[in-house]
């Protein structure tokens, strides 16, 4: 096993066993590591017979509706005061969206997260940028705490599943694998959490992919691909993704970029990266942050401007990364 930060873990431990009352929270956008964590804390808290509330910004897409627990999740917790607040999977604490403005109010904050760009906010920060997911260091802790159950594992499972892309981005190690091996153990079908999240494009969601797909974009070089949407719907389910999911199969290109119209002047910038580009790197640029492969921002900006501004700057990102090899 690779290093886990085992006196981060301890602390968490005590953390939970003196204190009564905790909230959860995640990142805005909800997707499997997000909830996934914050149901599989939930439940190992509720074994310590501990309060619990997990509060959020968004509310849960309907994929994740198969999630033990989820009905529990709450959008709106009023004035309640609570002894520790766990942030999950926030790379920043504006990304709890709404729910900042409680967290902030919070006598002492945990900061559970693997984003590379974390801004160290919590008054303990557990980081480690190399974890697949945040599920991955819940295992560590529910470990730690002895406590593993079906609902536990099946949460932690799909957040792993998920932010590993089904077991295929570079974040999958073979500790991830003894991770996953180890929640198998609890009666989980992966061919069932995939049908359930993957399955439910309707016809009209294809072709709204297909016509966005037809309409790639390239540099000369074909090292950049890109796709401008520029009437974004949102769905129950992460169009996003299965959009990169078919750019991905191109054998050229370094970096994959969405572009989304989300407000007059306003675009949404998703990038995942292929290879050594990082695209941290390239979305802190833009004010944003993530993951070495797989990150986003939101530029204050046109469809056409926010284009131009990124494809220049990741062209020259690139120039520059093969000269210093
Ligand atoms: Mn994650």
């Amino acid at each position: 096993m690779k290093k886990i930060r085992n006196n981060k873990i301890e602390k968490i431990i005590e953390i939970i066993k003196k204190n009564n009352s905790f909230l959860i929270t995640a990142h805005m956008n909800l997707e499997g590591d997000a909830l996934g964590s914050e149901l599989a804390l939930y439940f190992i808290l509720k074994r310590f017979k501990k309060k619990v509330i997990i509060c959020n910004h968004d509310s849960t897409p309907e994929a994740y509706n198969f999630l033990p627990g989820h009905r529990f999740i709450k959008n709106e917790v009023g004035g309640k005061k609570f002894d520790v607040a766990f942030v999950l999977d926030c790379s920043d604490l504006s990304r709890s969206g709404s729910v900042e403005a409680k967290i902030a109010k919070q006598a002492f904050v945990v900061n559970i997260d693997h984003h590379i760009s974390n801004t160290r906010f919590g008054d303990i920060n557990w980081l480690e940028p190399k974890a697949s997911s945040v599920c991955e260091m819940i295992y560590h802790l529910a470990r730690g705490l002895k406590v593993m159950d079906k609902k536990i594992a099946l949460c932690l499972y799909t957040g792993i599943f998920t932010d590993t892309g089904n077991f295929i981005y570079t974040n999958t190690t073979s500790d991830t694998h003894k991770v996953a091996a180890s929640l198998m153990g609890y009666d989980i079908c992966p061919h069932e959490i995939y049908r359930k999240i993957h399955s439910l494009c309707l016809p009209e969601d294809i072709k709204f992919i297909g016509r966005h797909i037809s309409q790639l974009k390239f540099s000369s070089d074909r090292k950049i691909c890109w796709v401008m949407i520029s009437r974004w719907q949102e769905r129950k389910y992460d169009l996003t993704e299965i959009t990169f999911s078919i750019m991905r199969r191109l054998k050229d290109p370094l970096v994959f970029i969405i572009f989304k119209k989300v407000g007059k002047e306003r675009t949404r910038v998703n990038f995942r990266s292929h290879s050594k580009i990082d695209v941290n790197k390239i979305a802190k640029f833009f004010g944003g942050g993530g993951h070495q492969r797989a990150s986003g921002t939101t530029i204050a900006g046109s469809l056409k401007d926010s284009e131009k501004r990124v494809i220049s700057f990741v062209s020259d990102f690139i120039n520059a990364a093969k000269k210093r090899n």
